[in-house]
């Protein structure tokens, strides 16, 4: 009998539907609306620039609910981006591989959300547009980035491209993975 009660409560557990809210942030431009809805619908959608922001629910792992910010705030968005940030367990940041001329720019926002954020949250950089020559690569764009300044955070890179979808389901898994391994 006991057995046959723990398998249920097991069961049960199972599938418990986890709920885990992510923000996605990044230079206006460098792609975030679109892997939002490559994620979503899993095609390349025709994106306006986003005012504020994007939100959408994704159910496409087993047991897990994922809400996504696609965050569009500008210098200007600072106090609100720390509210996303305190309401999140976990922030992508989206980089156009491409707009070398803003990788100053990209490391400078990256520095500020991650200095603001106040959970140390883990975060995973996604190296997009990769489909287009020229794109540097995850471990050139690490040290654009500078994201070795960063050693007592758990940060990751992905390269990857919202036009034909390569690599963005992968990262998102990675991320996930991350904040399940930040709660234990
Ligand atoms: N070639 C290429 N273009 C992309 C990719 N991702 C986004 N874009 C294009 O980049 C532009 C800006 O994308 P968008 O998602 O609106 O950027 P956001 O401002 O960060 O939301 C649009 O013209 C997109 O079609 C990609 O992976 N490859
Ligand atoms: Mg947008």
């Amino acid at each position: 009998m006991g057995t046959l009660v723990s398998r249920v409560q097991g069961l049960c557990d199972r599938m418990k539907l986890r709920k885990v809210t992510i923000v996605m942030i990044g230079l206006d431009g460098s792609g975030k609306t679109t892997i939002l809805y490559r994620l979503k619908q899993n095609e390349a959608v025709t994106t306006y620039p986003t005012a504020t922001y994007n939100v959408e629910t994704l159910d496409i792992f087993e047991n897990l609910s994922l809400v996504i910010w696609d965050v569009s705030l500008g210098a200007k968005g600072g106090p609100l981006k720390r509210h996303f940030l305190e309401c999140c367990q976990g922030f992508m940041f989206v980089v156009d591989s491409t707009d070398t001329e803003r990788f100053y720019d990209a490391h400078d926002d990256l520095y500020y959300a991650v200095t603001m954020d106040s959970q140390a949250l883990p975060f995973i950089v996604l190296a997009n547009k990769q489909d287009l020559d020229g794109a540097c690569s995850p471990p050139e764009l690490v040290n654009h980035l500078k994201l070795h300044h960063y050693p007592a955070r758990q940060w990751d890179i992905c390269g990857c491209s919202g036009l034909t979808g390569e690599g963005v389901r992968e990262a998102l898994e990675k991320m996930c993975k991350m904040i399940k391994e930040n709660e234990r």
